[in-house]
């Protein structure tokens, strides 16, 4: 039972809930900012009040204030602390409190002033990713600029004539892997045609977390947490959507893979690219978009399928959390190997970190441990016994998870390739209370047992339910995103 019992742990990083629970939606409320600070209200003055702001769920928007006819803002890169899912909470390089950074939001037209200060214990440098701006501002360390150091800070400082989404990251290519990075919208002067009714940003990231650590290990090639917004499934947070909106959502990637997003229930078209607005006439329905690293992608479609739709990269391994080599093969064989405890036979660290001095890192592909001796990953020679022992499982609870049996048949042993899924995902893995928030109102019972990595929900609802959700969230106080405190969000519906 104890083996069991650390199984789960293990798989789950659940030891590390109770302690993390205070920092939980830590990234919502960004500092840095000063006095007089505005918000993205701002933007729907433009137009004729057509243009609506962009929504980052899970990722604050970072307020900015005005000196003379210049937007300033403020960012400040350091070490973050980040729940991806309950129970996990991974030490990040980030912006402001959160990795991803908080979402920059201008017009086309805007003079921008942007104070970086380096927090972090190394040199860092700023780049403007797809921007036109002169080279001395294109964060290029080395060749525009001098590199900030620890403690420095750079002004940057530009006019933006641009439209479209674009993004800023670090130009050091670890700390790339670190989570730095940030959404930089920028609104056209003009709105486009036809007007979208909501609009939201996704950064896509993924991590390599070793067993028995909470920091990435960026010289990995292979990742088992990936990101939407820095939340992994079930823990991302659902976009909402009132049935018959025109809808558009921005993704973005900077990782080390590509990843093909997946829509539900609805065709829509690629609108643009991180360079902006792609003409009408290279429009194509679709319900799948690769999203390249360094890339982003618009899409738009009409919300008017009535439903819970599923928004996921469709790589099979990116529709996880904690895939690994490590984790992965206790759910696919029979029992232990012979003589092995439960650690070894897992390939875990007994002692210390996967990073510590004794255990050294691998380089290249596998999680850094057992790499001399590969943990076999094929299905095991099968045997006959019931693949659940009933009664056996009760021991088993976490707080907060449902921990249900799964359903398997009483011969799955004999069935090669059992099992794929049942221990992977389902009724067992379910936490609807541990994640629930107003956007998950209503969701079918278990539905988080399901949601993994880079998976999270289009809710295409009754206009009544959506003010539900809506209310719900304005009441809430403390965790929620800092977006939908922006005036101006809800206009259409007041
Ligand atoms: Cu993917």
């Amino acid at each position: 039972m104890k083996n069991r019992r650390d199984f789960f742990r293990n798989t789950l990083g659940l030891s590390a809930i109770i302690a993390a629970a205070p920092r939980l939606f830590a990234a919502s409320h960004p500092r840095g900012a000063g006095m007089d600070m505005k918000h993205m209200s701002d933007a729907t003055e433009r137009g004729n009040g057509l243009i609506v702001p962009v929504e980052t769920p899970d990722v604050p928007q970072l307020p900015w204030r005005m000196d003379g006819d210049i937007k300033e803002f403020h960012l400040i890169a350091e070490p973050v602390k980040q729940q991806i899912v309950p129970g996990r909470v991974i030490d990040l390089w980030g912006f402001n409190g959160s990795a991803p950074g908080p979402t920059i939001q201008v017009n086309q037209g805007d003079r921008v002033r942007i104070m970086v200060d380096n927090h972090l214990p190394e040199a860092t440098s700023m780049h403007w990713h797809g921007f036109d701006v002169p080279v001395e501002m294109d964060g290029s360390p080395g060749s525009s600029q001098d590199p900030i150091p620890p403690g420095g800070r750079f002004v940057y400082e530009f006019t933006l004539h641009q439209e479209g989404t674009y993004f800023y990251h670090s130009h050091m290519a670890m700390q790339e892997m670190m989570g730095m990075i940030g959404a930089f919208i920028m609104h056209p002067k003009e709105p486009h045609r036809p007007r979208v009714d909501k609009d939201f940003a996704i950064i896509l990231q993924e991590y390599a977390i070793l067993p028995n650590i909470s920091v990435p290990n960026s010289m990995n090639m292979e990742f088992n947490w990936v990101t939407l917004n820095g939340k992994a499934g079930p823990a991302t947070t659902p976009l909402i959507v009132p049935h018959g909106e025109r809808v558009r959502i921005r993704l973005i990637n900077l990782g080390m893979d590509h990843h093909p997003i997946h829509l539900h229930g609805h065709q829509f078209v690629v609108t643009g690219t991180e360079g902006g607005r792609q003409p009408e006439s290279t429009w194509g329905p679709g319900n799948t978009v690769l999203v390249g690293v360094a890339q982003s992608r618009d899409i738009e479609f009409v919300a008017n399928n009535p439903g819970d739709w599923m928004l996921h990269c469709h790589l099979p391994h990116h529709m996880m959390n904690q895939m690994s080599s490590n984790v992965g093969p206790m759910t696919r064989r029979n029992g232990m190997p012979a003589g092995l405890d439960m650690e070894r036979g897992m390939g875990m660290l007994r002692q210390g970190s996967a990073t510590s001095e004794e255990n050294g890192p691998s380089l290249g592909r596998g999680m850094g441990v057992g790499s001399t001796s590969e943990q076999r990953l094929s299905n095991s020679p099968l045997k006959t016994e019931s693949p659940i022992q009933h009664g056996s499982m009760p021991g088993i609870q976490h707080q907060g998870m449902q921990m249900s049996e799964p359903t398997v048949s009483k011969d799955a042993n004999s069935v090669p390739g059992f099992p794929q899924d049942a221990f992977m995902e389902g009724p067992m893995m379910a936490m609807d209370q541990m994640v629930d928030k107003p956007e998950t109102l209503g969701l079918r019972p278990g539905w988080s047992g399901f949601m993994a990595g880079m998976m999270t929900f289009v809710r295409v609802l009754p206009q009544d339910k959506y003010d539900q959700i809506v209310e719900l969230r304005k009441k809430r106080e403390g965790n929620k995103p800092m977006n939908m405190d922006m005036p101006g969000m809800e206009h259409k519906h007041e």
